[in-house]
């Protein structure tokens, strides 16, 4: 009911009231969040939905009847009935996200976007599969408000190959389209797509990829209603939604970078660096004359992980005598064998977590016999 009333507020006939409650909202410049160790600042002004799957939803496993609004519109995302439900669940990466099958999954939202000259959509999705964007690009759209006029619809649509969008306006052939270098797979994505007046912008995880002018300044012939997971004509989505951000006028470049830079180290920045083994190599195999010492070579590389120290084992793996090293815990011995043949010696490396070892093959020839006493004749 309240967000009935909301939707009315919106309505032509009473426009005016939006720029009262916008001049309000103004006093509170920002709201702050904290998320993991740091606090980030999320513009509140001229923000009417929010949507985060790691606030708000139930427990991973569990069917979504409720996305919580994490805007202070309560404009929480809804689906009463059970079968379209989308699941709340974990991406491939570990990020909460909310799952839509492509097949009937889709919740519900009021957010009002008519009459505005400036908005702002920021989607964090995957698309479990690639589309096309058939009607006109509005097909099986993740993000996406219906028509209420020809070339209406609002919506914002980053598939695996092409991410497609449009702020309506009633304006014919409005199809912006962006055709991606490389097909992102199912792979979460910060897709943000700005309309500010007459000009629009596209940016994907913070960068620039497309920018037109010449559009009808006015948001128009667009429902009050939005949805997720469902497109033009019954198109559903397959694919997971982390997060949805969508405000009612133009970010600036600063305010959309802050956001964008939340969102790429809450979702797609590389994982903290972990330890690995160190690298480790030893000299070429080598032949000696029993009873000469052997040159063994070591050498060993880290990334320095979890310090730069590196600890150096010298052993025996095979051979038929025993071998004595000078340096068994250096980089560099000599090994002597108290009997000829073949030995695998081997050199182990550990940064104190993890260790790696290789080994080198000596031969220690038998010296030839002494000459033998010529016996012919004697
Ligand atoms: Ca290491």
């Amino acid at each position: 009911m309240h967000t009935h009333r909301r939707s009315r507020v919106s309505g032509q006939s009473t426009f005016g009231t939006n720029f009262v409650i916008a001049a309000i909202v103004l006093l509170t410049a920002f709201t702050s969040v904290i998320f993991g160790q740091s606090a980030i600042n999320i513009p509140s002004t001229g923000l009417a939905l929010w949507l985060k799957a790691d606030a708000g939803t139930p427990a991973a496993g569990s069917r979504v009847s409720i996305w919580s609004d994490q805007s202070s519109n309560h404009a929480d995302a809804s689906q009463a009935n059970g079968v379209n439900q989308p699941l709340a669940t974990l991406s491939a990466s570990g990020a909460r996200v909310v799952r839509f099958d492509g097949a009937s999954d889709f919740m519900s939202f009021v957010a009002p976007l008519n009459g505005l000259t400036g908005a702002t959509l920021i989607l964090v999705a995957s698309a479990a599969q690639d589309y096309t964007g058939d009607w006109n690009g509005t097909s099986n759209a993740p993000l996406f408000w219906n028509e209420t006029a020809y070339w209406g619809c609002v919506h914002l649509s980053p598939f695996q190959t092409s991410v497609k969008y449009r702020f309506g306006t009633t304006q014919t052939n409005n199809l912006p389209a962006f055709t991606r270098p490389v097909s992102i797979g199912s792979g979460l994505s910060i897709t943000t797509a700005v309309k500010n007046g007459t000009t629009e912008s596209l940016f994907i995880n913070g960068s620039n990829v497309l920018t037109q002018s010449g559009k009808y300044s006015t948001i128009n012939g667009i429902a009050g209603t939005g949805t997720l997971g469902r497109g033009y004509n019954s198109t559903y989505f397959a694919g997971d939604i982390a997060e949805v951000l969508v405000y009612r006028r133009a970010l600036s470049d600063a305010e959309r970078a802050q956001i964008e830079s939340y969102l790429i180290s809450k979702y797609i920045a590389a994982p903290p660096t972990t330890n690995q083994a160190p690298s480790v190599s030893v000299g070429p195999a080598a032949t000696v004359t029993y009873p000469a010492a052997a040159s063994l070579t070591g050498t060993a590389s880290d990334d320095g992980l979890p310090n730069s120290t590196l600890t150096y084992t010298w052993t025996k793996v095979s051979g038929p005598g025993d071998v004595t090293l000078s340096s068994p815990n250096a980089a560099n011995t000599s090994a002597t064998f108290s009997a000829a043949g073949q030995y695998c010696l081997r050199l182990t490396v550990s940064d104190s977590q993890l260790t790696a070892s290789a080994d080198v093959q000596v031969t220690s020839v038998a010296p030839a016999p002494p000459s033998a006493v010529p016996t012919s004749g004697l």
